[in-house]
């Protein structure tokens, strides 16, 4: 068990969705800690480290304006797009861009080549934090466990935006109920 290769993934830790962005997350900085201290111990072991960004065109239909749920955000090249100034950054660490086109990808996996750079890596198993719980986290961690990953999903190290109240509990059911383990 000790010797399941792990990654972690890093979710969406950008400026737009800390206090201050265009589509915060409340609280949504304070994941930056315990994501740190999950970067350091995975890159001194040696395992992989990404970090998902949110990277969207500056006119896409996943916009409030063009027909989508949401405020502008992480637009590529800007700001608020950056990933916040506290998150450790490190030539180790890999980037995976999504959201490029006009389909609402909230997952990491979704138009990215991330689960063919696990395999290629012999990871067998995932850890997640990130924002936010009930979107992008979520989703994320559902797509791992059907492309066959273990899953250990970090709480403390996870913010939800709730457009609903209850969103990001009722998300951290529905993780566990897939087979997530919550740590
Ligand atoms: C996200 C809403 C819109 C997320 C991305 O990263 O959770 N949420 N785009
Ligand atoms: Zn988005």
């Amino acid at each position: 068990m000790t010797n399941t290769r792990q990654a972690l993934l890093v979710i969406d830790v950008q400026n737009d969705f800390c206090p201050g962005g265009t589509l915060a997350v409340p609280q949504g900085d304070e994941v930056v800690a315990p994501l740190n201290k999950l970067i350091h111990e995975f890159l001194e072991r040696g395992d992989p480290v990404y970090k998902s960004r949110d990277w969207h065109p500056r006119s896409t239909k996943h916009f409030a304006e063009s027909g989508g749920t949401w405020p502008v955000h992480c637009v590529q090249d800007t700001e608020g797009a950056k990933f916040h100034p506290a998150l450790v950054d490190d030539p180790r660490i890999k980037v995976v861009s999504k959201g490029l086109g006009d389909k609402d990808c909230y997952s990491a996996f979704d138009e990215t080549d991330l689960a063919t750079e696990l395999r290629k890596q012999s990871v067998e198993e995932v850890v997640v934090g990130g924002l936010a719980t009930d979107y992008c986290v979520k989703n994320t961690v559902l797509d791992a466990l059907q492309q066959g990953f273990k899953v250990k999903a970090v709480e403390e190290a996870m913010r939800p935006v709730e457009l609903q109240p209850g969103d990001g509990k009722q998300a951290i059911e529905e993780m566990r109920a897939a087979g997530a383990e919550i740590v």
